[in-house]
């Protein structure tokens, strides 16, 4: 899975601390001004953080969650199993 989202944002560190706490993997995107790293993973949409999952060799993301409290209380009801897995959280 990747993270979209900037240093200094507080909504990223947000999520980037629950992660951590959780002991999900993922890697960090870095946007930049205008956000074009964000383009192909969500529309009409430019704040940050975002969180997207990738199958294995797509260039597409299969689920895409944005807002730092959907993204926290997602992942939390896929790990509590409440929730569809969102292609494999493990990965
Ligand atoms: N409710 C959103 C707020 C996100 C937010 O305000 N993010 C800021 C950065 S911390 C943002 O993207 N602002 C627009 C910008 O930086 O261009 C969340 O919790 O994720």
């Amino acid at each position: 899975m990747r993270l979209f989202g900037y240093f200094g944002c507080p909504y990223c560190a947000k999520v980037r601390a629950y992660l951590k706490f959780r002991g999900i993997d993922n890697k960090d995107v870095e946007v930049s001004i205008g956000k074009p790293e964000l383009k192909g993973v969500i529309e009409n949409y430019l704040q940050v953080p975002v969180l997207a999952f990738y199958n294995n060799s797509s260039s597409e993301p299969d689920a895409v969650v944005k807002d730092s409290g959907a993204i926290v209380s997602t992942l939390e009801q896929v790990l509590r199993g409440v929730a569809e897995p969102m292609s494999d959280i493990a990965k």
